[in-house]
């Protein structure tokens, strides 16, 4: 480390999430961050700081570091609300009862398709703030609420127009096979060559979504339809992700371990072999247990057979008006535990490395360590494990992202 420093973080014990760190945090008692041009320059022990001078220092006050929070699923960008559904459904009839009636997704896109993008900016800047309230300095955004050319971009642009006007970074995901618009019913392969010849290349052109996303689901989008989107994103040079297993087993785990994705998102229904073509091809369990719980699923993913195949875990909040009204990423910390079994270190690991993992940038954050953005927050707890314990009240005291102190922003 050169002698001057942008920043330096003393008085504090850092949970690093760094796994060539002993335990399930990564603890560095009694540690100093030291940061230039936004990227940490050193982190260790504070009595083994080398000689600095660094333009700013912040007292941590004894208080706890863990990187920024990234929520690795949302799709917070949409029109309208479904608050009406909620009652059906806890009038007893089941997601696909709903959708299959006209509600569902495609309510939401009437809406969305409806909404200006002034509209659809208004709505979702309150979501976005939510989540960065708790800590959280990267999210990811997906559209799917369009399902035309014009409403995919109106989303995606909404998304990035977000990122600039917000401190936290936002990467989006195109998700444009989320659901079969009304016009296209009983043509869903015609469907798919529109978001293959059209949607993906237009969007790839205007570099408005870091990845692809698709629906594999009964109610969503075949296993073949999906590999069709997934070799266009390929084509394109674009990263996938799949909605996978959540309602019943397809296949799509498999495919997308096939393909190479970085993500498999919900997985309840995931067999044994799914989880050994995850374990070999580094592909991420995303899991959701806001949906879970919203839906009244009762089929857990198979955490213990993840853990022991080492198959990297995150976990995110899949905010949307249907299956996950919630804003909360530390509220899923809970969840995780409380519903998945999940442990506190698994679930904060979920929400930071895996995470980083299952968008692709683990190599720029999600663990505290030199070269990593310093994406930091300060928590005024006594131990990690009060993150994944308590909800609402415990609130972050420090936010840093890439080594700017936005608390106030
Ligand atoms: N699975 C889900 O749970 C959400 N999308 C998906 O593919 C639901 C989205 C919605 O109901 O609006
Ligand atoms: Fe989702």
């Amino acid at each position: 480390m050169s002698e001057r420093c942008d920043l330096l973080i003393t008085n504090l014990n850092a949970a690093t999430m760094d796994p060539s760190i002993a335990g399930g945090y990564g603890v560095i008692e009694d540690a100093a961050i030291a940061v230039t041009k936004g990227r940490i320059v050193w982190i260790g022990p504070r009595r083994d700081l080398p000689e600095c001078t660094p333009d700013r220092i912040v007292d941590g006050e004894g208080q706890w570091a863990t990187p920024g929070l990234i929520d690795c699923h949302t799709h917070l960008v949409y029109g309208g609300h479904r608050a009406g559904e909620f009652a059906r459904r806890l009038g007893g009839e089941s997601y696909e009862e709903v959708a299959r009636s006209g509600g569902g997704i495609i309510s939401t896109v009437r809406a969305t398709r409806g909404a200006s993008a002034e509209n659809l900016y208004k709505l979702a800047e309150p979501r976005l703030h939510a989540l960065m309230a708790e800590g959280v300095t990267t999210v990811e955004i997906k559209s799917g609420y369009g399902l035309d050319l014009d409403t995919e971009l109106k989303q995606l642009r909404t998304a990035r127009r977000l990122a600039q006007h917000n401190s936290v970074e936002i990467v989006t995901t195109c998700l444009a096979a989320h659901a079969l618009p009304p016009e296209y019913d009983g043509r869903a392969d015609e469907y798919i060559d529109l978001i293959c010849e059209q949607i993906l290349p237009a969007v790839a052109r205007e570099q408005l979504a870091d990845a692809v996303d698709m629906f594999c689901e009964t109610i969503g989008f075949t296993v073949d339809q999906c590999q069709r989107v997934i070799d266009a994103a390929k084509k394109l040079d674009l990263p996938v992700k799949v909605h996978a297993e959540q309602l019943a087993r397809t296949g799509a785990t498999e495919m997308a371990a096939k393909s190479g994705a970085l993500s498999v998102d919900h997985i309840e229904y995931i067999s044994d072999a799914d989880v050994l073509a995850m374990a070999e091809s580094g592909t991420v369990a995303v899991l959701l247990p806001g949906a879970f719980y919203t839906l009244h699923e009762t089929q857990v993913p198979p955490i213990e057979k993840l853990r022991e195949a080492g198959v990297c875990m995150a976990l995110a909040t899949d905010l949307n008006p249907g299956s996950c009204p919630i804003a909360s990423l530390r509220l899923m910390m809970n969840m995780g535990c409380q519903l998945f079994g999940l442990t506190p270190a698994e679930a904060l690991a979920g929400v930071t490395r895996a995470a980083a993992r299952a968008l692709g940038l683990c190599c720029s954050r999600g663990v505290l360590r030199e070269g990593l953005r310093a994406d930091i927050v300060l928590w005024p707890m006594d131990t990690p494990d009060q993150l994944a314990y308590e909800v609402g009240a415990l609130k972050p005291a420090r936010i840093f992202l890439e080594g700017r102190d936005i608390t106030a922003c």
